[in-house]
């Protein structure tokens, strides 16, 4: 007997023409609570059968991240290497230039990615650096590349500017909950990470936010944070999942190990929270067995970032994706 496999793409499979009242934006900390503390098997099964509903769940998309000006942030994020605030090694270094920009996003097209990731270490860009972020968003959709870019916090006109030059994604995580935000970051506030999302969502840019685990908050804080990512209407297109990486220097260094399969539980709730946004697995893949891996793919996982560097961490090789997604019979959406 032959099987065939549904080989839709990873599209949203109903979300087009679903209502956007079949989306809900009223998810309380107590229901999201709740559904992190579901027995394992109910939690996963719940959140496969809907990112079934969803998209294709053999296929995910894969973006490449390049730290396009590294270091010397005056922000003071506890997680952060790059933050001035911080010994973690990471030298301040200037913009890049155009050239090598494109070059990064050539290898990166040529190797797989069809998004390309520029973040910044910025508390916010300055204009006539705005500019020149702007001419490497324009060269990169050149490539036939999707463009995402992260550089801090962002005024409408800025959005503006980047939503002309052909940005598609822009990059800003809320972090944690509200609560605990203040543990990790005093240099600015929650609101002024809710204002910048609303500059990009009104600017028509797609929005890209989600938040870290592991930096000491407890499970009513990953509740708060998929709370409020849930109650943006629209939801962010993309929910990046990261797991803290512990680096040397850095207020959390010392934060305790995360249970990889806490990981799990927090893509699940997000999947299911959020079940039309791409959910990406994202920091902290590096010290996750192929197991966990495929534990968070089976949880409705269905993007991650592609190449040995994350900014300016490690992420696995891309031969060893390859090899993962090669045994859990996962292709890369086009
Ligand atoms: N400076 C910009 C900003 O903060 O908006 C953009 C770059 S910043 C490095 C992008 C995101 O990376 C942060 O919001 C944080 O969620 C994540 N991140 C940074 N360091 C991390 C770490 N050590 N482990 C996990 N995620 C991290
Ligand atoms: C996101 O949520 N994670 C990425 C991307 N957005 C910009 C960044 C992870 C950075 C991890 C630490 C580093 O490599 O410096
Ligand atoms: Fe700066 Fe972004 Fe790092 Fe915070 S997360 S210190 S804003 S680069």
């Amino acid at each position: 007997m032959s099987i065939t496999l549904d080989s839709a793409p990873s599209t949203p499979r109903i979300a087009p023409h679903t209502p956007p009242s079949a989306l809900r934006h009223d998810w309380t900390r107590d229901d999201i609570a709740t559904l992190l503390a579901l027995p394992f098997a109910e939690l996963i099964f719940r959140a496969a059968s809907l990112h079934r509903t969803y998209f294709n769940p053999n296929t995910v998309q894969i973006s490449t991240l390049l730290s396009i000006k590294t270091g010397g942030c005056p922000e003071d994020c506890g997680y952060c290497p790059q933050s001035a605030h911080f010994d973690a090694g990471v030298p301040a270094s200037k913009l890049m230039d155009l050239e090598p920009v494109l070059q990064a996003a050539r290898a990166a097209r040529d190797a797989g990615a069809s998004r390309f990731c520029m973040g910044a270490a910025w508390r916010s860009p300055k204009d006539h650096d705005l500019d020149r972020v702007a001419a490497m968003v324009e060269g990169v959709k050149a490539l036939g590349m999707e463009t995402c870019v992260t550089l801090g916090m962002l005024r409408p006109d800025q959005a503006t500017r980047l939503k002309s030059a052909g940005l598609d994604y822009y990059n800003h995580n809320l972090d944690t909950s509200p609560e605990f935000y203040g543990d990790i970051i005093t240099t600015r506030t929650y609101q002024d990470r809710l204002d910048t999302l609303a500059a990009v969502r009104d600017a028509g840019i797609s929005v890209c936010c989600g938040g870290i685990i592991g930096m000491g908050e407890d499970l009513d804080d990953r509740a708060g944070l998929l709370a409020t990512l849930a109650s943006l209407n629209p939801h962010p297109e993309s929910v990046p999942i990261n797991a803290l990486v512990r680096v040397a220097g850095t207020k959390l260094d010392h934060a305790a190990p995360l249970d990889p399969l806490d990981f799990v539980r927090m893509i699940a709730a997000a999947r299911i929270t959020m079940p039309a946004s791409m959910v990406r697995l994202s920091a902290g893949r590096e010290s996750l067995s192929d197991e966990a891996q495929a534990l968070c793919f089976l949880a409705g996982a269905n993007s991650i970032f592609y190449g040995d560097t994350l900014l300016t961490t490690a992420n696995p090789a891309i031969a060893r994706d390859n090899a993962l997604f090669d045994k859990l019979g996962i292709t890369k959406q086009a």
